[in-house]
């Protein structure tokens, strides 16, 4: 028996979900069961009542507000403990195209993908402003050199993960998930695929893309978090490096003084020369630091996968009625 859970964080989106649960797919080939899960991020409206109204399987709700990425995480989680072989994610807001969750899944079914991403074609989307178009692609740019996919949209959140991928999912970020999952993913060495569907007509302006100044910090911010947390080494001994090389050259030229005049009047370059010299050495040692510790981290989201299996396989095993509706 394949089961699917269709999750959806929703942070004040007691107008937008019915229109978004309408639209999901009552069967799809290949799926035995589909259910929905609702995250409600302590919303101020009627988010949850309207879940529940509606039909929604599973209603999780924060008591207060705690940001889309320990929403997307919590519902993995308890989409995980409702036994889902295939977890869906999509937007509150309707903005993707609830019927292309047959084609967002098919190469999960197929067992040619661990992960699948929903691409917009950001390019040709015609409710999107010029600016927000060219800074989503550009980040798409720099988040696949990062990670090694060939993921043409990052941010979008329609989603689609086997079992096994959110089992392996750790996300530490609490502004979003979406790039921080995919780093992780590339990383990890994972199958991503990618295909395209079609969005819905916008209903509401995004919450995400507030100022394009915001929206630029947490992305930079993540990226180099991110991938600083996975290409240490690398990343400090580039910086690290590029301060050393630059502090001997000039430091060459003190030297060629020092043999040729005496080096007198030089002592400035010599002390600028040292100078970087040091802090590139230092920055590159700081770089072996990192690396010994995302070694660690390493075992321990390896630890933290196994424990979460374990955990699983033991509440299936007591098959104690699950509750559906939880509060945290
Ligand atoms: N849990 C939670 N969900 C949020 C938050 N902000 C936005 N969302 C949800 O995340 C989804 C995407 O938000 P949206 O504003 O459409 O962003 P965009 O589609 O990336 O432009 C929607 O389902 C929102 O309800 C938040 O702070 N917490
Ligand atoms: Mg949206």
């Amino acid at each position: 028996m394949t089961k699917l859970i269709i999750q959806i964080p929703c942070l004040n989106e007691a107008e937008t979900l019915p229109g978004t649960l309408q639209d999901l797919p009552a069967h799809i080939p290949g799926i035995d069961v589909i259910e929905t899960l609702v995250i409600d991020d302590g919303s101020r409206d009627q988010t949850s009542e309207v879940a529940r109204a509606h039909g929604v399987t599973h209603v999780l709700r924060f008591r207060r507000r705690k940001g889309l990425a320990a929403a997307f995480m919590a519902g993995i989680d308890a989409s995980l403990k409702h036994g889902a072989d295939i977890i869906v994610n999509t937007d509150g807001d309707n903005q993707y195209a609830g019927r292309d969750i047959a084609r967002l899944i098919e190469p999960l079914l197929a067992g040619r993908a661990d992960i699948v991403i929903g691409d917009r074609n950001i390019r040709d989307l015609a409710h999107m402003p010029g600016h927000k178009k060219l800074l989503q692609r550009l980040g798409s740019w720099v988040v696949r050199q990062v990670s090694n996919t060939t993921v043409p949209d990052s941010t979008s959140g329609f989603r689609a993960y086997t079992r096994e991928a959110a089992l392996r999912m750790t996300i530490v970020s609490e502004f979003s998930y979406t790039l921080e999952s995919i780093i992780q993913a590339g990383k990890k060495r994972m199958a991503i695929a990618h295909v395209e569907i079609g969005s819905n007509p916008r209903t509401r302006p995004s919450r995400l893309f507030d100022s394009i100044f915001n929206y630029l910090k947490h992305s930079t911010a993540t990226i180099v978090r991110i991938y600083a947390m996975y290409e240490p080494l690398k990343i400090f001994t580039y910086i690290g490096g590029t301060l050393f090389l630059f502090g001997f050259i000039v430091s060459l030229r003190f030297v060629w003084d020092y043999f040729t005049t005496g080096g007198f009047g030089h002592i400035q370059s010599l002390i600028f020369a040292a100078v970087l010299m040091i802090v590139g050495f230092q920055v590159a040692l700081i770089g072996l630091v990192a690396d010994v510790i995302s070694g660690t981290r390493k075992l321990l989201e390896d630890l933290l996968y196994r424990v979460r299996a374990m955990e699983l396989r033991e509440s299936r095993d007591a098959k104690s009625d699950t509750p559906s509706e939880l509060n945290r």
